[in-house]
């Protein structure tokens, strides 16, 4: 059966097949990917109101793509003190204006354990009603190799102290090859994988992402695709896959070309065709750019993820991020695209439709 039958029929993609999709023109593509949004989202985008905080940069970790890092390009280190992050809490959650929290750090070997944990008890205990996202799973890895610790524990204790999901960050791209070579030394796949199951297995959500358009293949883009397919068949647990375009700027990884808008689109339409089981494709404006992000609803994408109002990873890489996008302007462009845009809480209970 040709791969446009298939399409046709909605049958389910296995990788021989979903590496011909990139070989498909566009606008074929747009069709198939935005016929599966439009069953399961109708003309909906969704968007939630949050804040970004990175508490602290300094990173035992060495990444070549992160810009943010204070040990790499990046000279100047900070570590906020729990002050500090709930005075930023508190001025964004004025008028009860955010829902969510999404806390990622770097690595930092200096803290202690408590100092992390402590961050999301005191905001738990001071906000109860925002929901707290934090600890990407390269985080829960470092922190149960430095206190040796199994991730069981840090699960245990993230939960204790009132972190409700996880974000998808640490996840890069999944073949170990490239792994090795962009990220070495830090969570491996399967390691990220694990760390996510057993997250699911307490009945907690969390996303996945994918770090694309550095040295990976389209192959790999797919494999990496397909392997959080894979653990979405046994758990469920994922609400959102987010591919996260890379940025070029102050990082040591040489990468001549920056992708194309035609590839971007491509990857979020493919995203969108081969995970038939995670309901929402994140099209996450920071990394894409908030024009690509709104073409994206077109091909597949349903969220455009949140107003971040403060982001440090990748605005030190070059995106237009640092200071994150109004409510209203969020409402305005959703809705002069010909779509509309739904205020959702974390774990996409709708809240406002505009
Ligand atoms: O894992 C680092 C990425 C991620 C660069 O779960 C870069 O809702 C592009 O995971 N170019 C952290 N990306 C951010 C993240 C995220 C963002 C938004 C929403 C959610 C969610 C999660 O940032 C890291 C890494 O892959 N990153 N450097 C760069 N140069």
């Amino acid at each position: 059966m040709s791969i446009i039958e298939k399409l046709e029929n909605n049958e389910r993609l296995e990788y021989e097949d979903a590496i011909k999709l990139y070989d498909l023109d566009l606008f074929t593509l747009a069709s198939y990917a935005n016929r599966l949004r439009t069953e399961k989202h109708g003309k909906k985008t969704y968007f939630n109101i949050n804040r970004h905080i990175n508490p602290t940069n300094i990173c035992k970790d060495v990444c070549q793509f992160c810009a943010y890092s204070a040990s790499r390009k990046n000279p100047h280190q900070y570590t906020m003190s729990h002050e500090e992050i709930l005075e930023i809490v508190k001025n964004s959650s004025k008028n009860n204006i955010i829902k969510e929290v999404h806390i990622v750090s770097a690595h930092n070997p200096h803290t202690g354990l408590k100092w992390y944990m402590d961050v999301f008890k005191l905001i738990k205990q001071n906000f109860p009603n925002i929901h707290v996202k934090a600890l990407t799973a390269a985080e829960i890895h470092f922190l149960s190799t430095e206190y040796k610790l199994p991730y069981q524990e840090i699960i245990d204790m993230m939960i204790e102290n009132g972190i409700d999901s996880m974000p998808g960050g640490g996840a890069e791209i999944f073949d170990e090859k490239v792994r090795k070579r962009i990220c070495g030394g830090k969570v491996t796949s399967a390691q990220w994988l694990e760390i996510h199951k057993l997250w699911h297995q307490k009945g907690r959500k969390s996303n996945a992402t994918m770090l694309f358009g550095h040295i990976e293949s389209r192959e790999h883009r797919i494999d990496h695709i397909l392997r959080l397919r894979s653990l979405q068949d046994e758990t469920g647990g994922f609400n959102a896959f987010i591919p996260l375009v890379y940025q070029t700027e102050n990082n040591y990884l040489k990468v001549k070309e920056a992708l194309t808008g035609q590839e971007i689109l491509k990857t979020y339409a493919i995203s969108r065709i081969l995970l038939d089981n995670i309901p929402n494709i994140k099209a996450y404006w920071a990394t894409s750019t908030v024009k690509l992000a709104l073409i994206a609803q077109e091909f597949g994408a349903n969220d455009v993820d949140g107003t971040i109002e403060k982001e440090a990873i990748q605005s030190a890489a070059g995106a237009k991020s640092a200071n994150g996008i109004a409510q209203n302007e969020f409402v305005e462009l959703i809705k002069n695209s010909g779509f509309i845009p739904v205020e959702r809480d974390s774990i996409y209970n709708e809240l406002k439709v505009w």
